[in-house]
């Protein structure tokens, strides 16, 4: 059983992840506005793994006995000014959803709750690949530069991500 302290971080959780998928959403719609469809392939994969994510912790808090609470979402940002800096945004993101499941982590570990230790290791291991993927791609972005070749090698290494992403086996 959990604890309400605990029930209430892992509903906060639900709505960073889901805030998370939106906001990819958001910028795969900037994408295809800017014709790059590449970028918009990718996100909107990283978009739907973000609600996967937050359908993990729902289905988690249900076998726990506990009630799942969807709150409201904050309104992501709709434009950018350019594909470089978004994906230094979405890196800084990720860094912050990591500090949430290091928080969380650090509750189980004091209420000596493991089970639900157990159970964030998936996340710790998710956050670290995830920051690994966009750090890289983001010093790549700086590496190929932004002119209109820069961006067209960009947006077609993002489409080679998305394409291997989708062809990988679903986690779960
Ligand atoms: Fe990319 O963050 Fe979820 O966990």
């Amino acid at each position: 059983m959990l604890s309400q302290k605990m029930i209430d971080k892992l509903n906060e959780q639900i709505k960073v992840e889901f805030e998370s998928s939106n906001l990819y959403l958001q910028m795969a719609a900037w994408c295809s506005w800017k014709g790059y469809e590449g970028g918009e392939a990718f996100l909107n994969l990283h978009s739907e793994e973000e609600r996967m994510h937050m359908m993990k912790l729902y289905t988690y808090l249900g076998e726990t006995g506990a009630l799942a609470v969807i709150s409201a979402m904050e309104k992501p940002q709709a434009e950018y000014d350019s594909l470089a800096s978004m994906f230094e945004q979405i890196l800084e993101h990720e860094r912050f959803v990591t500090s949430k499941i290091n928080d969380l982590v650090a509750l189980a570990y004091e209420e000596k709750d493991f089970s639900t230790l157990n159970f964030l290791q998936w996340y710790v291991a998710e956050q670290h690949e995830e920051e690994t993927l966009f750090s890289s791609l983001v010093d790549k972005i700086k590496l190929i530069g932004h002119d209109g070749r820069g961006l067209y090698l960009i947006d077609k290494e993002l489409r080679k991500q998305a394409t291997a992403a989708a062809a990988a086996p679903a986690e779960g």
